[in-house]
């Protein structure tokens, strides 16, 4: 285990995380015998207004609609809004659910990649904490996986619905990025959208993909799906339902994460088509922490 991870709350069987959460089998008729087990990753940086009604939302499908054991992990780092000690009143009493806390600001993807190393479902999810995607996609998706390795959520899709128009700033922005994307990897050609904030995968391509996850920050999709193709698993877009929500940690700094989004992109560019040694892949990764630690401030 991560030496700075830690719980809020140290579960009561002294191991690390709280088990598997499931519905009474014998009084619920939907639950399966055999259920794949469940871990649902929500990462969140200051995200106090936000949070609590996404994961009310979650819990209560998880709960009901689901016929699954499930876990949720909320990664939490470098929070200083109060958002860990929000969560964990919420989750305190919930036996399946964990707050996982980090003292320093790791990225989006810095932060699910953290999570992954403590997920122990057979299928994987993460979903933003912001509430744009309803609970009830998840459920969608996850179905899918029968099919496929890996499926993400796309904005972009047909079969998408985007009810309340976006900043043009951020139409911009969103584009300008895809386009970047598509001309740095031909092999994400087909992906309309790498960027929606709702992905499920199996554990075996978590497991696959585990050692070329390196971008921390929210070009991390990218590095995700990218890996997940060049490993020949199966992807899958699939159009959902999306609120454009208030209050986007991109917000405040949007120019500057924008810059470090495409320094990742042709980070992970050099990655491929150098096959770095590990001395040069250290001191890139050195370089880009910094870099990434310069423009949040
Ligand atoms: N753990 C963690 N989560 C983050 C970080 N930065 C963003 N997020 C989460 O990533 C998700 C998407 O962020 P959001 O602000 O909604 O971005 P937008 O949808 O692109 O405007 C939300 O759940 C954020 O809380 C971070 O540094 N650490
Ligand atoms: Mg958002």
């Amino acid at each position: 285990m991560g030496e700075i991870a830690k719980t809020w709350k140290l579960p009561r069987s002294g191991s690390y995380l709280k088990d598997f959460y499931t519905i009474d089998s014998t009084t619920d008729p939907l639950m399966l015998k055999n259920p794949l087990k469940f871990s649902l990753v929500i990462p969140a940086y200051n995200e106090v207004k936000r949070i609590l009604p996404t994961l009310k939302g979650l819990i209560s499908i998880l709960d009901y609609r689901f016929k699954r054991k499930y876990e949720l992990l909320v990664v939490m780092d470098g929070c200083n809004d109060g958002t860990p000690e929000t969560v964990e009143r919420l989750i305190h009493n919930h036996s399946g659910a964990t707050a996982i806390v980090l003292p320093n600001r790791l990225g989006k993807g810095g932060a699910i990649i953290e999570a992954l190393k403590y997920a122990k479902g057979d299928l994987i999810a993460f979903i933003d904490a912001d509430g744009s995607i309803p609970p009830q996609e998840l459920e969608r998706l996850t179905e899918l996986t029968e099919d496929y390795d890996l499926v993400i959520g796309s904005r972009y899709e047909k079969h998408s619905t985007l009810p309340k128009k976006r900043p043009i700033k951020r139409v911009i922005l969103s584009r300008s990025f895809n386009t970047l994307v598509k001309l740095l990897f031909w092999k994400l050609h087909g992906i309309s959208d790498t960027q929606c904030g709702v992905k499920v995968f199996t554990k075996k391509l978590a497991k696959s993909i585990q050692e070329d996850l390196l971008i921390t920050d929210f070009a991390f999709d990218v590095n995700l799906i990218h890996s997940a193709l060049c490993r020949g698993f199966k992807v899958k877009e699939v159009g959902i339902a999306w609120t454009e929500k208030d209050g986007s940690t991109l917000s405040d700094g949007i120019i500057k994460q924008s810059i470090g989004m495409i320094f990742s992109l042709c980070r992970l560019r050099f990655h491929y088509q150098f096959k770095l040694k590990s001395g040069s892949k250290k001191l890139i990764d050195r370089i880009a922490r910094s870099i990434y630690l310069r423009l949040q401030t």
